[in-house]
């Protein structure tokens, strides 16, 4: 930890009130211009930087941690999300990686129920026709979508956001199933009326609607394979707010446009910012721009903690959320 201000490199444009108190704080470079930085800007930041504050759209990968000076001690990611850097290479060298868990818990579950509600109430569409001047009239068997009351939802990953989702998911009257690496606290599985299936392939064959929120690591990637895909019923729905490279994108654009799937919700794509072009054409798809988070209370809330983060770190402490590679 230096004795001077450590310098602060920050990748993206971050809401104001963060962007003043890092500049209160430490000696901070912002980016004002909010471009992505380019790969070489990205290694001459960790050349120089004490601490490097990036988001989703930098790729730190294990040949750029390389490039790093010996003074880079911490990535204090803005995001909870940690799949854009490799934590692994990260921490042999010496650099502590903290995220911003908690904070988007619940604007992340309520995207994914407004998209439950999007798809399944057909939502999106209906407000085309409304705003293209098409509405004629009201009709007995036109726009009719699907019943969300009483129906059967499989969460996959139920961390603080499956939870949050499936807190919500109940007071619609859903009925609450998962799939996690192991069973919640019976306490927390009472609550919310949960039934665990250990078996994924045996729970996607008996859902209405499914909805992801596990993290991106190489166990999960492609998790919903083309043949785990394949078992979801003809009439369900499935709903992604975590992380796009959990989904085989191209079979997923495949069965929803054979009708083998009912519809899709995707806030995330495998390869972002770029999307499946055979989805876009859907209208069984509702497509959103990765807007999980996007509420000013939670980036200012993350802003908050990756100062925290630096902070801590700066007063000789250990961050709070630091990221440890055997829990990813
Ligand atoms: C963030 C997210 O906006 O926090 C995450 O993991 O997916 C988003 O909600 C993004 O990661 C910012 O870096």
């Amino acid at each position: 930890m230096p004795a001077r201000k450590p310098k602060v490199i920050v990748t993206r444009k971050l809401p104001d009130p963060v962007e003043t108190r890092m500049r209160e704080l430490f000696d901070t470079e912002l980016n004002t211009t909010d471009e992505p930085m380019a790969r070489k800007a990205l290694a001459a930041a960790v050349a120089r930087a004490d601490v490097l504050a990036p988001t989703i759209t930098d790729k730190i990968d294990a040949r750029l941690i390389e490039q790093a000076g010996p003074q880079l001690k911490l990535i204090a990611n803005f995001g909870a999300g940690v799949d854009h850097i490799d934590v692994e290479a990260a921490t042999a060298r010496g650099i502590t990686v903290t995220n911003t868990p908690g904070v988007l818990t619940e604007d992340t579950a309520d995207l994914t129920l407004s998209l439950i509600m999007a798809v399944a109430r057909r939502i999106v569409e209906g407000a085309n026709v409304v705003q293209s001047g098409d509405f004629k009239g009201w009709a007995p068997t036109w726009m009719l979508g699907r019943r969300i009351t009483g129906k059967r939802l499989g969460i996959i990953g139920m961390g603080r956001i499956g939870q949050a989702v499936a807190r919500r998911a109940k007071a619609f009257g859903l009925q609450i199933h998962y799939h996690n690496r192991k069973p919640v606290s019976p306490r927390l599985a009472e609550e919310l009326d949960a039934t665990y299936w250990e078996s994924l392939d045996q729970m996607l064959a008996r859902m209405d609607i499914i909805t992801v929120h596990s993290p991106h690591t190489p166990a999960t990637y492609h998790l919903l394979s083309a043949r785990r895909l394949k078992l979801l019923p003809a009439h369900a729905i499935l709903i992604n707010t975590a992380r796009g490279e959990i989904i085989d994108e191209a079979a997923l654009a495949d069965l929803l446009s054979k009708g083998a799937i009912a519809g899709a919700g995707l806030d995330v794509y495998e390869f972002e910012p770029q999307v499946n072009p055979k989805l876009l054409k859907l209208p069984n798809a509702v497509l959103l721009p990765h807007m999980g988070s996007s509420t000013v209370e939670a980036r200012t809330d993350m802003g908050e903690k990756v100062i925290v983060n630096i902070k801590t770190w700066m007063d000789g402490h250990k961050p709070p959320d630091r990221v440890i590679p055997s829990m990813l």
